[in-house]
């Protein structure tokens, strides 16, 4: 197989902000995802799969580029009009796929950046995906609560008007445009915290934008624009091999579901837009099997970090919430150093060459680089993926460890150390719940150190009577974080 003679396309469905708990092979039972079940029962369900970080550019940045996100200072979460932080001739997993004779397409969430700054939005966007290793690229700039609010396809804004330019703005509101501060009554989505900004389709953004009226999304559009895009984008390379990778915007807020999920679960829009991102995994999963595609495509579907109810939007997320845990077992959640924020779903099939079941080896999405690079007999030069380890057997069910060691990031930098069963979070200043979330961010004044065995919610601190497992693990992060590389 690692002679490279046979390659199978490669989808990566990658959910934004959907937690451990979420799905009901997870064991969530007040939220039922039947697609998603049918794809654990043809695959491999993962029930140690790790995000690299609690938050979006930084999973997203590991998941391309095969190296950890706090080597890149720039890889934190960021503003929709931030710079591309891939540097153009950084070797990516869609690059290397290319070499290997791909053909390579992103649709969806894209959130690393685009241009090189001061980007004019009305003309050819450079750098952009199709700059890092993608022949195809239909995405948003950065989040669905930051704008601008319009699709990017190839280097261009989808059906902007010449004559109504778009202008972006983080900073400084535009004169004579309502904001979601001073205008609540355009808004039928009203914001918690953060995002009074610029109103589009009734709510109201992180930033401000003027003009391209007629490329503005509909939020309520999204979820079949892109899911078109990505059932367009694999029809069109059915001969193959391709790699897709699929970033859906759901559960991020703000969170609107098409009219066919809105109200279905009970659990507000949180639970209807996870209804409607199964949905689109499951017309995924048919449009493979009507191509004769099923035997032949590896799909892997997971997420870019844990969950949070209340992102900065009053959508009942928290109220309607009574008996799902997003989480599941797991402490804290999105933007966490508890395992909430980076243990995630991860489930991978690959017809007749996975055997079915659950594993508890441990991987990484950072690892999908190197282990696909080992499928395909792609050398990786050493300065190359530098954090991505082979650990294909583990994905293709051969090996029950996988990863024996992770660093982990929780939010803006903060790292932390798995070595087995241990975890090991260094002492962080910083509120140990943090504010309008309420999700515990896992900053503590002293040294933590859980056994994930024993105790998979993180709930008893062994590092006072540990203290030599402390010491190792402190010193072995450190290490690490002074190398530059981890893949040997
Ligand atoms: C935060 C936003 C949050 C979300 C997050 C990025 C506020 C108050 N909060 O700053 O709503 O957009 O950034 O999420 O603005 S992520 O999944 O892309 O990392
Ligand atoms: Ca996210």
């Amino acid at each position: 197989m690692a002679d490279g003679s046979q390659r199978p396309n490669i989808i990566i469905m990658y959910a934004d902000d959907l937690g451990f708990g979420d799905l009901s092979c997870y064991g969530a039972t007040r939220l039922q995802t039947p697609n998603l079940d049918r794809l654990a029962d043809q695959g491999l369900q993962f029930m140690q799969g790790y995000a690299t970080a609690a938050t979006c550019t930084p999973s997203r940045y590991s998941l391309l580029t095969g190296s950890y996100p706090w080597r890149n200072p720039g890889a934190r979460i960021l503003a929709g009009d931030a710079p591309m932080i891939i540097p153009r001739g950084m070797q990516t997993l869609p690059g290397m796929l290319q070499e290997a004779g791909y053909v390579t397409g992103i649709v969806g969430k894209w959130h690393l950046g685009l241009g090189e700054g001061d980007l004019d939005w009305n003309g050819d966007i450079d750098p952009s995906p199709l700059d890092v290793g993608f022949d195809y690229s239909f995405i948003m700039a950065a989040t669905n609560d930051r704008v601008p609010c319009v699709y990017v396809e190839g280097r261009r804004v989808v059906g902007l008007d010449p004559d109504d330019p778009i202008e972006v703005d983080y900073e400084n509101p535009f004169p004579g445009l309502p904001t979601g501060r001073d205008n609540p009554e355009l808004l039928r989505m009203k914001y918690s915290h953060g995002h009074d900004m610029a109103v589009v389709n009734g709510i109201s953004r992180i930033g401000y934008m003027r003009g391209g009226t007629k490329a503005l999304w509909k939020d309520e559009e999204m979820a079949e624009v892109f899911l078109e895009r990505a059932l367009s984008f694999v029809n069109e390379n059915r001969e193959g091999p391709f790699f897709l990778y699929y970033a859906l915007h759901q559960p991020h807020v703000p969170r609107v579901p098409g009219p066919r999920f809105a109200g279905t679960t009970g659990l507000g829009p949180r639970g209807d837009v996870i209804a409607e991102l199964d949905w689109c995994v499951g017309q995924m999963l048919d449009t493979l099997e009507r191509l004769g595609l099923a035997e032949n495509t590896i799909v892997i579907f997971s997420s870019d970090n844990g969950p949070v109810l209340d992102d900065g939007y009053e959508d009942q997320a928290v109220e309607l919430s009574a008996g799902h845990r997003p989480a599941g077992p797991l402490r804290g959640g999105k933007y966490s150093l508890f395992d909430g924020g980076t243990r995630v779903p991860l489930l991978i099939s690959w017809k007749g060459h996975i055997e079915p079941g659950r594993t508890d080896a441990k991987v990484c999405q950072v690892d999908f680089f190197a282990s696909f690079a080992a499928l395909l007999g792609q050398p990786l030069a050493p300065d190359v993926a530098v954090d991505s380890l082979n650990v294909l057997p583990a994905l293709l069910g051969q090996d029950p460890v996988g990863r024996t060691e992770l660093v982990l990031e929780g939010t803006g930098g903060k790292t932390l150390l798995h070595q087995g069963e241990w975890v090991f979070i260094p002492p962080y200043k910083g509120p140990a719940v943090r504010k309008y979330t309420g999700i515990e961010s896992g900053n503590a004044p002293y040294p933590q150190l859980y056994n994930l065995n024993a105790d998979i919610g993180q709930q008893e601190n062994l590092a006072p009577s540990h203290p030599e497992v402390v010491d190792r693990m402190a010193a072995r992060l450190k290490t690490i974080q002074e190398s530059d590389r981890t893949r040997t």
